[in-house]
């Protein structure tokens, strides 16, 4: 069984054309998954179609109102049987990462929700019991580009996706942690040579390199993954090296 997206929007224009190309648009070219925009105005009741109404309490700005969601999603359907989730994007939601694309990638159907102004009337993440997901720490003006960082992350891990010249189990965070720094021809750039081991033809120093230079991006940049990572005793010997080497240099 194949993947069905559904994203609900007042912008469905800017859902298509990204879908169409690069891996996503392969996708679904081969059958493996079909995405739909629905314009959530198609779901107002009144001619100016308004999707938007004033917030209970007061303040600036507008807030999306409840009853078109409800309406678009049930007009989407789907069988009673299918595993789905639905997925309201928001600064306020529960981070996005790889662990949660793989739960997608394994669904029969993804309905995604767009928001913009101030968000969505609460009723519907209630209501519709969605998940809701923020794509990061910073303020968007709608849920659009949010929701296409998620198809891109989901479409991308269905099997048959990526060709087989790549796999989705190398990826930076396929284990919880950075990927390794990658280099191409030429040797020397600029005057900035390759770092030896990787012209040495030495397939175990390649690799343990490569995992040592991951775990030091990965204490450098991001050293709350390493507390969840899958990590083996190699790599606890790596992150002990590289401690050292810190303290040399402190
Ligand atoms: C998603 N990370 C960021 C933005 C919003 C002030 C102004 C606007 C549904 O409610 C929303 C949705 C969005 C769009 O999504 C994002 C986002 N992941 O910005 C607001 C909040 N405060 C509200």
């Amino acid at each position: 069984m194949s993947l069905a997206i559904d994203v609900v929007t007042i912008f469905p224009g800017m859902i298509a054309p990204p879908v169409e190309g690069g891996i996503v648009g392969r996708a679904v070219e081969a059958g493996l998954v079909r995405i739909a925009a629905h314009d959530l105005r198609e779901h107002t009741d009144d001619k100016h179609r308004t999707a938007d109404d004033a917030p209970f309490g007061g303040g600036p700005g507008m807030v999306m109102k409840a009853e078109p969601f409800f309406r678009a999603v049930e007009a989407i359907g789907g069988a009673p049987t299918e595993r789905r989730a639905v997925v309201l994007l928001s600064p306020r939601g529960t981070p996005f990462n790889q662990d949660r694309a793989a739960r997608y990638a394994t669904l029969d159907r993804l309905v995604l929700l767009c928001g913009r102004y101030e968000g969505i009337d609460e009723r519907v993440r209630e209501g519709l019991a969605a998940e809701e997901v923020s794509v990061g720490d910073f303020v968007l003006t709608g849920g659009e580009v949010a929701a296409l960082a998620v198809i891109e992350a989901t479409v991308r891990l269905l099997p048959g996706a990526l060709g087989d010249e790549t796999s989705a189990g190398a990826d930076s965070f396929s284990d919880g942690i950075l990927d390794f720094p990658h280099y191409t021809r030429p040797a020397v750039v600029r005057g900035r040579a390759v770092p030896d081991v990787l012209l040495s033809g030495d397939h175990g120093r390649i690799r343990r390199w490569r995992r040592k230079e991951a775990l030091r991006a990965t204490r450098e940049r991001r050293p709350e993954l390493l507390r969840n990572a899958r990590l083996s005793p190699e790599d606890a010997d790596l992150l002990s090296e590289i401690e050292r080497e810190d303290k040399v240099l402190a």
